[in-house]
């Protein structure tokens, strides 16, 4: 049967169909599967909040900040409605600035379900996205895989990870997959962030796997322009799934 599977994917980006559509396809177990989900499940799709909600009522849905999830609690806790010509003047240039910067980058999906929640549904989805740890490594099969959002921001081989910060999980992507992230061969990075389809020699839609590179944000939300699906990777077998 499917007991202890550890599956991952990322970059939701509001796409809440495709979610539900993807559970369905891998016959997700509530009770014996694991998913880790690598960030960016907020803005630009129609329901991000939506699928917010859906994994923190799950108990074996585990989510990894991205930089929109980064972003988005640094306007939430501030701006409780729309900034307008009206109302603008209440806020600081900061954080109109801020409200603005995220809006341009596909925030408004988020916050138009965001401001329309209650006061106690705002602050748990808050408080549950500030605690969103940036990484996590697991072994399945003797294989050690890496999981953060974007990777690792100036990796030096083997360096102790300790005095990174937040910003180096979650923004930048490797951009040569000529040599092996990683010293160890069974060590593997799992990387969103970057849609495969703007990973050199990587292809619209399908997950990405070079020497111990693993790309798995097929771009779901990027699927009229760019041919993007929903990819869903299963560590213990290495099947792919796609919608
Ligand atoms: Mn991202």
């Amino acid at each position: 049967m499917n007991e202890g599977r550890l599956l991952v994917m990322s970059d939701l980006h509001g796409c809440y169909d495709k979610y539900q559509m993807m559970l369905e396809k891998i016959k997700f177990n509530d009770k014996e599967d694991k998913l880790i989900i690598l960030g960016d499940v907020l803005d630009r799709g129609e329901n991000p909040l939506c699928i917010i909600k859906d994994i923190m009522k799950r108990e074996n849905v585990e989510l990894l900040m991205g930089n929109h999830e980064l972003f988005a609690f640094s306007v939430m806790p501030y701006v409780n409605s729309p900034i307008d010509e009206i109302n603008e003047e209440f806020y600081s240039e900061e954080l109109r600035k801020k409200y603005f910067t995220w809006m341009w980058n596909g925030g408004d999906t988020t916050f138009d379900e965001f401001y329309k929640l209650s006061i106690k549904e705002q602050k748990e989805i808050i408080a549950y996205l500030q605690e969103l740890p940036s990484s996590i490594e697991v072994t399945v099969n003797g294989n050690k895989y890496f999981l953060s959002h974007a990777g690792i921001n100036n990796y030096i081989s083997d360096e102790e990870l300790g005095w990174k910060t937040v910003e180096d999980f979650v923004w930048r992507s490797p951009d040569n997959f000529d040599m092996p992230f990683f010293k160890e061969e069974n060590r593997f990075l799992v990387f969103g962030h970057t849609p495969t389809f703007r990973i050199p020699g990587g292809t619209a839609g399908k997950i990405f796997k070079k020497n111990n590179y693993i790309g798995i944000d097929c771009g779901a939300v990027f699927e009229k322009y760019f041919e993007g699906k929903l990819g869903c990777l299963c560590l213990n077998t290495m099947e792919e799934f796609y919608v």
